[in-house]
């Protein structure tokens, strides 16, 4: 087996390390607000909004307009490649509104999943024939980070191993294509919670899965410094008769990590799968709590368990803009609190309270 190898030059590889460092400096998480189009419209579709460019548009300047100290606990926003190049009413770019808040700028790069044909309905991600030159663009218009994300499935019979491999290999494609731009990827693996299986199942399919991908990840020469991850946590599945306390979440989570993240890579940065904006803030103290080898920060980047509230508060009306922003700020602060293991439960409370975020069957 061949092993000549070159990593990326070390002026690259000092650029990469600090922008993956910098997103997971203690206490801070990432904002996920990278929904499609058609995502999008669901969220809207919720509070009675039609999904139009300038509601899309409004919404987001809601988020980035929040009040500075925002970039006390939010350290990246993913965004979804309209929002880029959106602006705010007073003329100030979306970009320039983040940086301003001493936020880093990501964007999504996938274009979606499609059905690997013969699967149990399983998927791989595709976006990667233009890849390299949409990521010197973003580049160029102020991204540092990019994310790109797989979906596995718990069965009887999934994830397949041409699933697990497959999405391992598009992962780590993607990864070095990022490096190979100046942009820190990060590699999400998703094995969604639906399902009524274990928490010991989901254990098994979490490492196996990792395992594959972290494989694949040097056989394609990325430089883990400047990566982070973006798993889901190891949990049962929602229709489960048993469900996991927190603690055995954290315990089951952090273990499945320590077998297969290798202490390189600087951070792990949560999805939260459906899980109420309380649950994913106690599951992540819970892991920053738990007594066992971690060396990675452990933080946030979600998506509904952020903005679940903020989207409720807000409703569409111009003049409940501060309420949301007001929501935002409560779950952000809840969560890098939660990641430094010094949330106390139950002490934010959300418009959205304990609603559990979990759509069955969703198709991404
Ligand atoms: C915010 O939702 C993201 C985009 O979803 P679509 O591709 O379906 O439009 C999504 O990738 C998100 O970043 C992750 O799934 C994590 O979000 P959650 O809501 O699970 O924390």
């Amino acid at each position: 087996m061949p092993t000549r190898w070159n990593y990326p030059d070390p002026e690259l590889q000092d650029e990469l390390r600090k922008i993956a460092n910098a997103i997971v400096s203690p206490g801070k998480g990432i904002l996920a607000a990278d929904e499609s189009v058609g995502t999008m419209g669901k969220r809207l579709s919720d509070i009675g909004l039609e999904n139009t460019d300038e509601n899309r548009r409004k919404y987001r300047q809601l988020l980035f307009t929040s009040d500075k100290q925002l970039g006390n606990h939010i350290s990246g926003v993913i965004l979804f490649h309209e929002t880029v190049y959106q602006k705010a009413d007073d003329g100030t770019s979306f970009i320039e509104l983040l940086k301003q808040r001493g936020i880093i700028p990501g964007i999504k790069v996938d274009t979606g999943v499609v059905n690997l044909l013969g699967s149990l309905d399983e998927t791989t991600t595709q976006g990667l024939d233009d890849l390299g030159k949409r990521c010197a663009q973003y580049k160029k218009d102020g991204c540092q980070f990019a994310k790109w994300r797989c979906v596995l499935k718990i069965g009887e019979h999934t994830p397949s191993y041409q699933a697990i491999l497959e999405n391992a290999n598009v992962l780590a494609r993607y990864a070095s294509i990022c490096q190979a731009n100046r942009i820190v990827p990060i590699v999400e693996p998703e094995i969604l919670p639906d399902g009524d299986h274990c928490i010991e199942r989901c254990q098994k399919v979490t490492e196996t899965v990792l395992a594959f991908v972290y494989k694949a990840l040097a056989d394609h020469n990325v430089f883990l410094e400047g990566t982070l991850l973006k798993p889901n946590m190891v949990t049962a599945g929602q229709s489960a008769k048993t469900k996991a306390s927190k603690e055995e979440i954290a315990k089951a989570t952090v273990t499945a990590l320590s077998r297969t993240v290798p202490p390189a890579v600087p951070g792990i940065t949560f999805l939260s799968g459906g899980q109420s904006e309380e649950e994913a803030t106690q599951n992540l103290d819970a892991m920053n709590r738990y007594q066992g080898k971690k060396p990675w920060a452990l933080t946030f980047s979600y998506g509904r368990a952020l903005q679940a509230s903020v989207l409720k508060a807000w409703g569409g009306k111009d003049a409940n803009v501060a309420a949301g922003q007001q929501e935002l700020m409560i779950r952000a602060k809840a969560n890098s609190e939660a990641s430094l293991g010094k949330y106390e439960a139950g002490s934010a409370k959300g418009k959205a309270g304990d609603a559990g975020l979990f759509v069955k069957d969703h198709v991404y």
